[in-house]
């Protein structure tokens, strides 16, 4: 998918849908994600300027925009009422701006979803890592977030999502998009198939072992890459943990597995030149010690899973951007021809230098969790 743009009026009529106060100012296309249109909007309130997020929710790929907002409603009301007292409490997570309807999203003039989140100040999020203390600090910060749900009451959070990190299901997928092959982009990739195909045996591990009742379902992120915590200006801390459209029920291994795949990779996601991609050893050791450090409830199989969990959701990171290569580009946002054919390479080479580490990085883990 490539980008949309959005005029500026419409931009403007939506945000006057929600309860924002003051004069509109501008709203610009800010961040990289890959999913949401997301806009940074500037307000003046009295001479001051004050800004928001705003976000065109993808409804194509979250089909109940309404309950992915009542997942987010109800997570980020527990973590502010858990850090109520803390003095920069209304940083630790996303605050949302109802509409003036009072429903926490709503219907813009070109019948999009959209909704508004207070804009987080004097933090930042980065797509590539720069310094392992960083590493620390998300890692510390989403394990944080775990713990911070673990007793949300029920019911059960609604699945945005079914079977978002599932490898069989995402393998049966690009088997359906290869046998389609509808842009003929098949014979393209072979080395790439080649490379899944002698891989698949691992692909059922940790569900195997989830059925087994070995390792349990928790309330997980399940998107935990590195620009989707945003790190304190000032004092380098993971404070808000945020694009929350796929918090729901999952395994902790997967959100851990995904901050191995961006927190540990030497390169950006979507680099041609191969030989700078490869997984740091340094970036996961300071990971390892920010996770365990707050993730004390993990049972015994699932800290004997954590190096091969960076394996399992880096492959299936791949798997995803190699269907969606074969089925013509319509999920991830692209800026260029080969786009998603480029981010499963760069994927496939960070398997690769984890399979390389692997006796390296599980003693890293276990020192860590010694050390925790
Ligand atoms: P996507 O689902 O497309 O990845 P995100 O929700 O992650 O969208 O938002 C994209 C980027 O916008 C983030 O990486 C972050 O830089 C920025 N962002 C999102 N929400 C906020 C916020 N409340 N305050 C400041 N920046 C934000
Ligand atoms: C998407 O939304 P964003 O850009 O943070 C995707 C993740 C992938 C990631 C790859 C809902 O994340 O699953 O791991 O791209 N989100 C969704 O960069 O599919
Ligand atoms: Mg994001």
């Amino acid at each position: 998918m490539s980008s949309r743009t959005y005029p500026e009026t419409l931009l403007r009529e939506t945000v006057s849908l929600f309860s924002v106060y003051g004069d509109f100012r501008s709203a610009q296309p800010y961040g990289s994600g890959h999913i949401n249109d997301t806009f940074k909007v500037d307000m003046s309130l009295a001479g001051t300027k004050v800004s928001y997020i705003l976000q065109r929710i993808n409804d194509t790929i979250f089909k109940q925009p309404a309950r992915v907002m009542e997942n987010i409603v109800r997570v980020t009301g527990h973590i502010a009422v858990k850090h109520a007292g803390d003095p920069d409490a209304s940083r630790k997570t996303l605050t949302v701006i109802n509409a003036r309807d009072g429903k926490p999203l709503a219907r813009g003039p070109d019948g999009g979803w959209w909704r508004m989140y207070v804009f987080i100040e004097g933090a930042r999020t980065v797509d590539l890592i720069e310094r392992p203390v960083q590493a620390y600090k998300a890692a510390n910060a989403f394990a944080r977030f775990q713990n911070d749900l673990a007793d949300l009451p029920q019911p059960r959070l609604y699945e945005t999502i079914p079977e978002f990190h599932n490898t069989l299901s995402r393998l049966a997928q690009l088997d359906e998009a290869a046998a389609a092959d509808v842009c003929a982009r098949k014979a393209k990739v072979s080395a790439e198939l080649a490379f899944v195909d002698a891989h698949r045996a691992e692909a059922g591990r940790l569900i195997e072992r989830m059925r087994a009742g070995e390792i349990p379902e928790r309330i997980t992120h399940n998107d935990t890459k590195i620009n989707n915590v945003m790190l304190d200006d000032a004092t380098g801390e993971g404070c808000a943990v945020i694009d929350l459209d796929t918090v729901m029920p999952g395994l902790a291994l997967y959100d851990f597995g995904d901050m191995v795949r961006t927190s540990t990779a030497n390169a950006a996601e979507d680099e041609r030149d191969l030989s700078k991609v490869y997984s740091r050893l340094d970036m996961f050791e300071q990971l390892a010690r920010g996770y365990l450090a707050d993730a004390k409830f993990l049972v015994p199989a699932e800290r004997e899973e954590l190096v091969f969990s960076g394996r399992l959701i880096t492959f299936t990171i791949g798997v995803r951007f190699l269907t969606d290569y074969l089925a013509g580009d319509t999920y991830f946002r692209t800026s260029r021809p080969d786009h998603n054919l480029d981010r499963c390479r760069t994927q496939f080479k960070m398997v690769e230098s984890m399979e390389a580490n692997a006796a390296e990085m599980e003693k890293i883990a276990k020192d860590a969790a010694n050390a925790s």
